[in-house]
C-alpha cells in the first residue's frame, strides 16, 4: 500500500517540488492551492490514481475545517501533511507597511497553518501514525531589515511546531521543522506583487537554494526510520549566513 503526503500549497515552488518529490519515492499525493488550472495540471502529470487535487485557500477556516471531509474513503489515511502554503508581501519599514499585507501572511502563514494542522492531526492520532513538516524559515530565527511580520509569522511557525512536538510526545507521531534560507522561487515575485525584475535582484550574484534542494530535505525527514524524529532543519545557501548577511558576487 503506498503511502499518502498532503501538501498545502503544491502548485509552485517548495511545495510542488515536494510533490514531485514524494511521487518518485512511491507516495500518492494530495495536493492543494488556490489556483484550480495548475492543480488540473499537476492532476494529469501524477495521473488520477496517485494524485487528489483539493482547490481550497488556506486563510478560510471554514474550508480547512472541511478538509477532511473531502477526501475519499481511500484517501483519508494521511501519512505525512506538509504544511507549506505561505508568503511574504512588501518588504518595507513597519512604521510603511500596508497592513492589509500583515493581514495576508498572517492569515496564512500562521493560521492557516494552525487551521490545518487543527483538522488533519486527530485522524493522525486516531491512527496511530503521522508526520507534520512545517516549512519555517531562517527569518523565523531573526529579523532582517523591512521583514518584520514575516519573520515575525516564521517565529510563529517555529514556535507552533516546537509546542505541537510537546504535544505529541506521548504519541507515535513525528513533527518536523524546515528552516529554509534564500530560495529561488516565485516567491519574491509575489513578495513584490509581481514585480519580477525587483524579484530577480534577490536571486543575482548568489548561488541560491533551489526548490528542489529543499524538497530533499524534507523527503529525506519523511523517510527517516520511524523512531527518528527530525525535530528541525536549517538550509542555508553556501554564501549565506543568516537571514541578513548573504554575499553577493
Ligand atoms: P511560492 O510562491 O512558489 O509558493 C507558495 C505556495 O503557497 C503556492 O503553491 C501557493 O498556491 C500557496 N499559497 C499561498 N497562499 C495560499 C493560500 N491562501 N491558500 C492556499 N495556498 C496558498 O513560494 P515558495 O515555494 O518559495 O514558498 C513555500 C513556503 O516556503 C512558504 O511558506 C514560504 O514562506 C517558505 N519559504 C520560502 C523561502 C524562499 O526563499 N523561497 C525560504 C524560506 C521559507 P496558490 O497560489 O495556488 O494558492
Ligand atoms: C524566505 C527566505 O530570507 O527571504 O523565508 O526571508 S527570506
Amino acid at each position: 500500500m503506498k503511502k499518502t503526503v498532503l501538501i498545502t500549497g503544491a502548485t509552485s515552488g517548495i511545495g510542488l517540488a515536494t510533490a514531485r518529490a514524494f511521487h518518485d519515492q512511491g507516495f500518492r499525493l494530495i495536493i492543494t492551492g488556490r489556483r484550480a488550472e495548475i492543480l488540473d495540471a499537476l492532476t494529469e502529470e501524477f495521473t488520477a490514481e496517485d494524485c487528489l487535487a483539493i482547490q481550497m485557500d488556506v486563510r478560510d477556516p471554514e474550508q480547512c475545517r472541511m478538509l477532511p471531509y473531502r477526501l475519499p474513503q481511500e484517501w483519508q489515511d494521511i501519512d505525512v501533511l506538509v504544511n507549506n502554503a505561505g508568503l511574504a508581501l512588501g518588504l518595507e519599514p513597519v512604521y510603511e507597511g500596508d497592513p492589509s499585507d500583515w493581514s495576508t501572511m498572517v492569515d496564512t502563514n500562521i493560521k492557516g497553518l494552525l487551521d490545518v494542522t487543527r483538522a488533519l492531526v486527530p485522524g493522525m492520532i486516531a491512527r496511530g501514525h503521522g508526520h507534520i513538516i512545517n516549512i519555517g524559515s531562517v527569518a523565523g530565527d531573526a529579523a532582517y531589515a523591512g521583514g518584520a511580520v514575516y519573520c515575525a509569522t516564521k517565529a510563529a511557525v517555529k514556535a507552533i511546531t516546537d509546542g505541537l512536538r510537546i504535544d505529541l510526545v506521548d504519541t507515535p507521531l513525528r513533527v518536523t521543522l524546515i528552516k529554509p534560507g534564500l530560495v529561488e522561487t516565485p516567491f519574491s515575485t509575489v513578495r513584490f506583487h509581481g514585480d519580477s525584475e525587483r524579484a530577480a535582484k534577490v536571486y543575482t550574484g548568489i548561488e541560491a537554494l533551489q526548490a528542489e534542494d529543499i524538497a530533499d530535505t524534507i523527503v529525506y525527514a519523511a523517510m527517516a526510520p520511524a523512531h527518528v524524529q527530525i525535530a528541525e532543519m536549517l538550509i542555508l545557501a553556501t554564501r549565506q549566513a543568516n537571514g541578513s548577511l548573504i554575499v553577493r558576487h
